[in-house]
């Protein structure tokens, strides 16, 4: 079910579980402001979620509140993911899914990785 975006961060949620180590993870890469990690239910031959390593429910809520430094940090951890997985030839593909329209599952903003196929149109 999608989540509401509007609602206050829920400690709980799977991601923050998983940046506090209570649950595991694939783990693909780490720095200061992000974790990479294997999505469970992949949709392509790579498929990587990157979070940030703050509390932000959604990409509305990070864009809103993040500081500069917290978003670029975030985003270079995401060029480093893709250039460290050797994603960029032939290419590549981001994706976040954001609230209830987006199909948004997870209550922690993560960025879709999708990379070792050929892609063509919107993921429907
Ligand atoms: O995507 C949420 C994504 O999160 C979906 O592709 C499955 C993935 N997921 C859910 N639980 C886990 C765990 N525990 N590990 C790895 N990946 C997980 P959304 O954009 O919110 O629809």
């Amino acid at each position: 079910m999608p989540i509401d975006p509007k609602l206050p961060y829920d400690n709980d949620n799977i991601f923050a579980r998983i940046l506090r180590g209570e649950l595991p993870c694939s783990k693909v890469y780490e720095d200061d402001h992000a974790l990479a990690f294997n999505d469970i239910r992949p949709q392509a031959p790579v498929h990587v979620l990157v979070i940030p390593k703050a509390p932000f429910v959604s990409w509305d809520d990070f864009t809103a509140k993040a500081s500069d430094a917290q978003i670029a940090g975030f985003m270079r951890a995401v060029g480093e993911v893709t250039r460290q997985l050797e994603l960029d030839q032939p290419g590549y593909r981001l994706m976040v899914n954001m609230g209830g329209h987006g199909h948004q599952e997870v209550a922690h903003l993560h960025v879709h990785i999708f990379g070792g196929r050929q892609f063509f149109h919107m993921i429907a």
